[in-house]
């Protein structure tokens, strides 16, 4: 500094590590500064403070929003070490370098997050000096080191040291000083459109506080460079969902793991009963819904068991040693001797036993604890140059009227089946078709660029067991209705559920009425494209 000594300064809310941190600066000649409650933490851990008042000669004042916002303060920080002039001023002044700043800011996020706090107490736990400190510090970095997050004080002691000359340091500290104030004021904001508008999803800008949770080997290929983001927004972090799952065993998540845990989680998820669902290629292949919750196993698997090979297995029900075993255990309906291989198992839960007997399936096999995504939440995805914006799609049967628009009425289990099979079709990929009986998926098609080739693929893979069953499609059919009704019922189809609104709806209903089948109406679809 101006008079030879070493400062830095010290203001942390979180106070991890600041004993070794304290002790450590001292011991390295640093003379240290701090404001109230990080003086008293350093003096207890012995360590000797110059509380910021007696630097600045003001009193905390303003019950604490206006602590280190001084020249005294602002000046050693910022002053420029090569130009004559600001070290002129500094010693005009009477005001010290600081050669290091360790701030953490006020846990607004946390306050805010845990439950019902006041607006006003959520306004009061808007940092403004620390941001200050952290982004003077950030600027003048070329002679300020500046810290906002306790796991690199040992990096910062070596640093200090002399023991560790990565030329870049200085700038990765900077950088990452940078990111938390922006993800800091992005919270701060989010909060603040959620308490001035009443529930609209979609502000004029979106920030999105994306933190980095790991690189990926690759991404959809092996020759492109991939990355894992969680998305740190209020409503989204903590909201349940794969990005926040427990991995328990087996190799590292791939980029296309994520997407297909994604898949087979949020499917599972919208089913009340013990449900099993197999996932391939982010399409559900196999779902079903028992009692007995090893049975739903069997028949989501029995569903397409070519398909479920390599999958993602997900349950809505904690696995037990039981189901464990079945999973470790169960040999492929296909040939009835090779054990099923997956790449993945999720569920809510695990009993420790169950656990256990799942690791013993294979090393490789990715073990995650889920939480239930949330409702209402945005979903992004991107476009070339933009990002699109919707509401997640959260409908379900019961919120749904199944109109029946043929002459015959479904029976009761017709109607079960039609609202099993909805419940499906939304998660498969368009154009999608689902057969389904008795709570289980029987065959499906989709991503097909027209609905007949969707419905005879789901045909093929149902087989005869198609008769009687309840068949859903996404979307309406159109003018090829008469191809794909017709085909629906000459192959001995129950029960048709559609949206329904079609110019050529009264072709469909006509020809359902020929065969005696029953058609429902709706009025609702779902597109996943
Ligand atoms: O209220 S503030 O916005 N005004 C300030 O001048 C100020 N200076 C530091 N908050 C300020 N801080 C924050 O106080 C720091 O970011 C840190 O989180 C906290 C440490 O306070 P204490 O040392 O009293 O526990």
């Amino acid at each position: 500094s101006a008079t030879g000594v070493k400062q830095a300064l010290i203001s942390l809310s979180d106070k991890t590590d600041l004993a070794h941190l304290g002790n450590g600066l001292q011991s390295l000649g640093f003379s240290i500064i701090s404001t109230g409650g990080t003086a008293s933490s350093l003096e207890a851990a012995g360590v000797t403070v110059t509380k910021v008042e007696q630097i600045t000669h003001f009193p905390e004042m303003l019950d604490g929003r206006v602590k280190t916002l001084h020249p005294s303060i602002h000046g050693g920080i910022l002053a420029r070490r090569d130009q004559e002039h600001h070290l002129k001023a500094l010693n005009e002044h009477g005001i010290g370098t600081f050669d290091v700043v360790v701030v953490n800011l006020y846990p607004f996020y946390n306050k805010v997050t845990s439950g019902a706090i006041s607006f006003e107490d959520g306004i009061e736990n808007i940092d403004i000096g620390g941001p200050t400190l952290i982004r003077a510090a950030a600027k003048n970095h070329k002679d300020v080191l500046v810290v906002v997050d306790h796991n690199d004080y040992p990096a910062l002691l070596e640093y200090l040291q002399g023991k560790q000359h990565d030329q870049q340091f200085r700038k990765m500290l900077a950088w990452k000083a940078f990111q938390h104030v922006a993800s800091y004021d992005s919270a701060v904001s989010e909060w603040l459109w959620k308490q001035s508008n009443k529930g609209d999803i979609f502000p004029p800008s979106l920030t999105v506080p994306l933190s980095l949770n790991s690189t990926l080997r690759y991404g959809e290929n092996p020759h492109q460079k991939a990355a894992f983001y969680v998305d740190k927004s209020l409503s989204v972090f903590n909201a349940g969902g794969i990005a926040t799952a427990i991995q328990h065993h087996g190799k590292e998540m791939s980029y296309n793991n994520y997407l297909d845990a994604d898949a087979a989680w949020n499917c599972v998820s919208e089913f009340e009963n013990p449900t099993c669902v197999v996932v391939k290629h982010t399409n559900p292949c196999g779902v079903a819904s028992r009692a007995d919750v090893l049975e739903a196993y069997r028949l989501a698997v029995k569903a397409d068991p070519v398909s479920a090979f390599g999958g993602i297995v997900a349950f809505n029900t904690t696995i037990d040693e039981d189901l464990a075993r079945e999973i470790r255990e169960f040999r492929s309906p296909t040939d009835g001797e090779t054990r099923m291989f997956y790449e993945i198992v999720v569920a809510p839960g695990y009993t420790e036993k169950g656990l256990e007997v799942l690791k013993g399936k294979s090393k490789t096999l990715r073990i995650l604890e889920a939480k239930r995504s949330g409702k209402g939440m945005l979903s992004l995805r991107q476009v070339g140059g933009g990002w699109l914006a919707q509401e997640s799609d959260d409908l379900t049967p019961e919120d749904i009227a199944f109109t029946k628009v043929s002459e015959r009425a479904p029976t009761d289990s017709e109607l079960s089946d039609a609202k099993f099979a909805w419940l499906c079709v939304k998660h498969v990929k368009s154009n999608s078709i689902v057969i389904a009986k008795n709570n289980c998926m029987l065959g499906m098609g989709s991503g097909q660029p027209n609905r007949v080739d969707s419905l005879r693929i789901a045909f093929r893979k149902a087989g005869e067991e198609a008769k009687g069953a309840a068949l859903a499609s996404d979307a309406f059919f159109p003018f090829a209705w008469k191809d794909a009704v017709e085909e629906a019922c000459e192959k001995g189809i129950g029960v048709i559920a559609e949206p329904g609104g079609s110019m050529r709806d009264k072709d469909a209903v006509d020809c359902c009425d020929k065969y005696g089948v029953a058609l429902l109406f709706t009025g609702v679809r779902h597109f996943r494209h």
